[in-house]
């Protein structure tokens, strides 16, 4: 279902301002939204509201916000092709996620596996709103009627909510909600920590060193690569029984575009060592243009505000009509 007059289906995303981004959710998320921007009617969003959800320092959390908005513009997003803003500039989020709240059976929230791992045994003291993220989040989506949710692949379980919630609702109360679509690109999609290999990499894990930060130095990232796990074996070739050497190749595979063969065949004969020093190579090449136009913006934030306050005056105005619509189907007002 496209509105009138919107002649491209609509991509919606957004990262929230929880720490340094890294590599996953730059080869996860946003290098797939700047690639395909002109394939879509785009809206990216910075979801603070996301990130206070768990304990944040108010004294840092607004510089956190740009330094993420500045990450996507770096990463080549173009406010001429995107609407960019940041969640908490647009008060229909937080309403939109209190209607959907009173249609969301608990139970299909208290499945969710990512609050499972983030709440773990503090279930009972941790904030209801880190229990709520999932509803919130479709919010999110459902105010600009996105067609499509590009992200990595531990949001998937997040966006089959979103739709199972969209669904519930147009049962409920008529066609109002557009059910929109995951869109998980197959190469990127879950980038796993350096330090265990079998986790994702995120910003909240407390080791520096699982994570290639977008901001992190040559030399820090040489480091990190030369730390990363691997195994006793000596063969470089992807293999699911060996994550760690696994990771690195789909790291250098996303980052190069070669594809598995060409890198086996690259690789054959060469030890751990040296496929670690290509990866922070191909790292250290793929985020310096990145970097540079990063701290740009950020020494001098003037333009980056206005592409946020206008991206915000365009978002409030797809969104006041989705709520208008959600508040007539249920009879509000
Ligand atoms: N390891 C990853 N590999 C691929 N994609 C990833 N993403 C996150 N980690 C990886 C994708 O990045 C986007 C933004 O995620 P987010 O910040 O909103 O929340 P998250 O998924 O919970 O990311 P983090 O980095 O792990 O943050 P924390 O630790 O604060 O929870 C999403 O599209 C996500 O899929």
């Amino acid at each position: 279902m496209k509105q009138p007059g919107q002649s491209r289906r609509r991509a919606f995303s957004g990262v929230q301002p929880s720490g340094g981004l890294h590599l996953g959710n730059y080869l996860g998320a946003i290098r797939n939204w700047v690639l395909h921007q002109d394939d879509f009617d785009n809206v990216f969003c910075v979801v603070d509201l996301h990130r206070v959800t768990v304990p944040h320092d108010p004294a840092t959390q607004r510089t956190a916000t740009r330094d993420v908005a500045a990450w996507y513009l770096a990463a080549g997003l173009d406010p001429g092709r995107c609407i960019l803003f940041v969640q908490s500039h647009v008060s229909a989020h937080s309403e939109l996620a209190w209607l959907l709240n009173c249609v969301t059976p608990m139970g299909w929230v208290g499945r969710m596996t990512q609050f499972k791992e983030k709440s773990g045994a503090a279930r009972e003291s941790v904030s209801v709103g880190l229990f709520d993220y999932p509803v919130l989040m479709a919010a999110d989506i459902l105010l600009y009627d996105a067609h499509v949710v590009p992200v990595g692949d531990d949001q998937k379980q997040h966006v089959e909510l979103c739709r199972d919630i969209a669904q519930a609702f147009n049962r409920r109360f008529g066609p109002v909600l557009v059910v929109p679509e995951p869109l998980i690109r197959e190469v990127g999609a879950r980038i796993m920590s350096l330090d265990d290999p079998t986790s994702k990499m995120s910003k909240s894990n407390p080791n520096p060193r699982s994570r290639i930060e977008l901001g992190d130095s040559p030399k820090t990232i040489r480091k990190k690569f030369a730390r990363a796990t691997t195994d006793s074996l000596t063969e470089v070739r992807f293999d699911p029984e060996r994550p760690g050497i696994t990771n690195l190749l789909g790291i250098f595979r996303t980052l190069t575009g070669w594809s598995e063969a060409q890198i086996e065949a690259h690789f054959a004969g060469k030890l751990y060592g040296h496929l670690k020093k290509e990866v922070a190579d191909a790292t250290i090449q793929a985020l310096e243009p990145l970097q540079r136009r990063h701290d740009e913006l950020m020494s001098d934030l003037t333009w980056l505000e206005s592409v946020l306050a206008s991206g915000a005056e365009r978002a409030r105005t797809i969104a006041r009509k989705t709520l208008a619509r959600v508040h007539e189907a249920m009879g509000l007002g």
